[in-house]
């Protein structure tokens, strides 16, 4: 089957032919200086060629913060048109090659269909992600007081059978996760017992445990607030890792990197988590307050290289359980998603690069002679070596565009589309 390709590969062809030989010449010139460091460029660009992160279905529309939402030209108004604009960002990118659906967000009476339409563009499906945060029109009883975790078992048991009809709907499409994030919690001391609602979200996340098929894993997200201001049930990373122990082997903790107190150490709780094998994967973004939902590495570009260098460090050396799946979780308020999600991976891939170059064994030695200095110089060599080269050779290797920002302007792409989609305010494009 040919695969689909939503941008006219002239435009791609074009932009390279004019970018290729001032790449060239700078790709050798790294490949000069890595070489004196030890390091083969061709490797590093073999395993970035290999790397892909998820882009979540949301996040191709515009997003909008409780005050307001500005909706962009040519939004996508369901999920073959989000689906489509994730494809433009794989074209051009090439890193990412997976969609993360949410439901009932994109819902879809014809799932074979939609995976199709998918596979046409050479996509796959990742984790799918339920929602027990809002309700749905003609949905019977209300999620206001919570969830997995109310105190109705009706609304519980509601809960659950979302949670399972999402498992049932990630079997049709080809997944092999699902992520489950809470809203629940309180908002005023007193509001409920803490022991009693996790109690009661336990139970119910064993009968979402107990649906899943054998090679699935359940992903846990905690969240420090918000919706829930006071308290939320699963509200650090050590709650959600008690959580997942009680649940079982194949439940996980998902790390969202908006979702920790301020100043947290986050890359030393990757660690935990690896070495206790509960790493389930990454949302990744980026915030300066709360769970601001910008861009991956836009603020703190350091914390991104530091989470990469456990990672990297994690497979260097054969870590047991070691499979993280990688998703962008970002909400594109005032910029095109296409362009954030494009920007985003790009980012993802150059931190990850980055920790690749990290000397393993000289950083070893430096720690066990107690060279602080030198430990850290040998981290931040690599943290900053600048890798665009190999990030835009990797892309083109792949086929992808040298610079895919550009190309994607002079595509023509997003004026194209808003003359096709007219908007549609009542679309479920973006989180509001
Ligand atoms: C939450 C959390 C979840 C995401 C929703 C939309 O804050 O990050 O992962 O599914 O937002
Ligand atoms: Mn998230
Ligand atoms: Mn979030």
């Amino acid at each position: 089957m040919t695969i689909k390709m939503p941008v006219d590969s002239d435009a791609i062809a074009a932009g390279n032919n004019a970018e290729q030989a001032a790449l060239d010449s700078d790709f050798a010139a790294l490949g000069e200086h890595l070489a004196r460091r030890g390091i083969d460029i061709e490797a590093i660009t073999t395993a970035v060629q290999t790397f892909g992160v998820a882009i979540p279905t949301w996040g191709v529309g515009t997003g909008g913060t409780r005050f307001a939402r500005f909706p962009g030209p040519g939004e996508p108004r369901n999920i073959l048109e989000k689906i489509e604009d994730c494809a433009v960002v794989q074209q051009l990118s090439r890193a990412t090659p997976t969609l993360s659906l949410h439901f009932p967000w994109d819902r879809w009476d014809d799932l074979r269909e939609l995976h199709d339409h998918a596979a046409s563009f050479g996509l796959g499906f990742d984790a799918i992600n339920s929602n027990t945060f809002q309700d749905q029109p003609g949905q019977q009883l209300s999620y206001k007081f919570g969830g997995m975790t109310h105190t109705d078992r009706a609304v519980r048991d509601q809960a659950i059978a979302h949670n399972v009809e999402c498992i049932e709907i990630g079997k049709i499409i080809g997944s092999q996760a699902i992520t489950v994030w809470v809203g629940d919690g309180t908002n005023f001391p007193g509001q409920q017992n803490f022991t009693a609602s996790l109690e009661r979200y336990l139970d119910s996340m064993r009968q979402v445990y107990s649906a899943l098929p054998d090679d699935w894993r359940l992903f846990i997200e905690h969240k420090l607030y918000e919706p829930a201001f006071y308290s939320t049930v699963i509200q650090d990373w050590g709650t959600n890792y008690l959580c997942a122990s009680e649940l079982g082997e194949r439940a996980q903790c998902l790390v969202d990197l908006g979702h920790h107190a301020p100043n947290v150490n986050i890359e030393m709780i990757v660690a935990r988590l690896i070495q206790f094998r509960k790493l389930a994967g990454f949302h990744f973004n980026d915030s300066k307050y709360g769970d601001d939902d910008l861009d991956a590495g836009s603020i703190q570009p350091l914390q991104l290289f530091l989470v990469f260098n456990e990672l990297v460090d994690a497979d260097s050396r054969g870590a047991e359980g070691f499979d993280p799946a990688y998703m962008l979780d970002q909400s594109h308020n005032i910029t095109d998603p296409i362009e954030s999600l494009i920007y985003s991976a790009a980012t993802v891939l150059s931190m990850y690069t980055r920790a690749l170059l990290v000397d393993r064994p000289v950083l070893h030695n430096y720690q066990e002679s107690n060279d602080v200095i030198m430990a850290r110089d040998t981290l931040m060599s690599a943290y900053e070596t600048n890798v665009q080269p190999i990030v835009a050779m990797a892309r083109v290797r792949d086929g992808g565009a040298i610079d895919p920002i550009a190309t994607y302007r002079t595509s023509g792409y997003r004026q194209c589309k808003s003359a096709e989609r007219p908007a549609n305010r009542a679309g479920s494009a973006g989180i509001i």
